[in-house]
């Protein structure tokens, strides 16, 4: 992999203005879940049905004509069509495609992808655009990383952070690791660090420069700086 000069990281508040809910705000996604029943394994070995049911209705969500990407990420796809694929790398902790629909082609989804499910036995990956039903094949999962489980392509996420220039954080409330410590390790590396949120994140003191405002209106105007 080529070192890009740029790790974005972006969470489900990059997405709010496109019509996805956050998952920690007042009627955010887990309003009336426990996290325990559908962001864990164990909660999906207990009722395996009721999980699909709850990844089927957010996949149903997703694929809405209404849900489409916003201006934020419009301006990270621009800024990757200026500065080269190779220079910017989105790793994202959303399990949207809205950076997909916006153009972007560098793109880590650490915490898997809504339309893909995954066969537990042989790990195979493949696309899921409809309702999952677990009477009619047993081995397949949603492709979403659960609480315990490890984030995916961390290596590469690393040898990124660790050598990257700038990096910049976008709607996350910083309440998840491992992506909640990306912010130290760039520290580390000497990479500046950016936070463009809604509000300050948990680790708001952690970064160099901060923004704050509605991501549609603050990321394209602070990717107008790097470009
Ligand atoms: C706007 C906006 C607008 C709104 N414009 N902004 C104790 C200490 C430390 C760690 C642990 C611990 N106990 C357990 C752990 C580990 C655990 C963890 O972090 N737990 C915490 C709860 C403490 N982590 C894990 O288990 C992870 N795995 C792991 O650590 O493995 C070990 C390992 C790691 C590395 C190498 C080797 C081994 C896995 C975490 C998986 C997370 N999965 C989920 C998906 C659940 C399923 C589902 O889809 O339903 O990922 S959880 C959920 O949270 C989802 C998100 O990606 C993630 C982050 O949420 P995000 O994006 O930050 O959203 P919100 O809602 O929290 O915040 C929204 C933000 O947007 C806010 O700041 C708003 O202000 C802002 N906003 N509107 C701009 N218009």
């Amino acid at each position: 992999m080529t070192i890009p000069k740029i790790v974005i990281l972006t969470g489900a508040g990059i997405s709010a203005e496109s019509g996805l809910s956050t998952f920690r705000a007042q009627n955010g996604l887990w309003e009336g879940y426990n996290v325990d029943d559908v962001a864990t394994y164990a909660g999906y070995k207990r009722d395996p049905i009721a999980v699909h049911q709850f990844y089927n209705m957010l996949r149903h969500k997703l694929q809405d004509p209404k849900v489409c990407p916003n201006a934020a990420h419009y301006a990270l796809a621009e800024l990757e069509q200026k500065l080269g694929s190779d220079n910017v790398l989105i790793v994202t902790q959303n399990v949207d495609n809205l950076h997909e629909q916006a153009g972007s082609k560098n793109i880590i989804h650490m915490h898997g992808e809504l339309l893909k499910v995954r066969n537990e036995q042989n790990g195979q990956i493949t696309e899921c655009f409809s309702d999952v039903d677990y009477n009619q094949n047993k081995l397949i999962r949603p492709h979403i990383v659960w609480f315990g489980e490890i984030p995916l392509q961390m290596d590469e996420i690393y040898d990124a952070l660790t050598q990257t220039e700038y990096f910049i954080s976008i709607g996350t409330s910083g309440n998840v690791y491992p992506a909640a410590g990306f912010v130290q390790v760039a520290n580390q590396s000497g990479a500046k660090t950016v936070e463009l949120n809604l509000e300050p994140s948990l680790g708001e003191n952690l970064f160099q420069t901060k923004i704050y405002g509605p991501a549609s209106k603050i990321v394209p105007k602070f990717v107008q700086t790097l470009i």
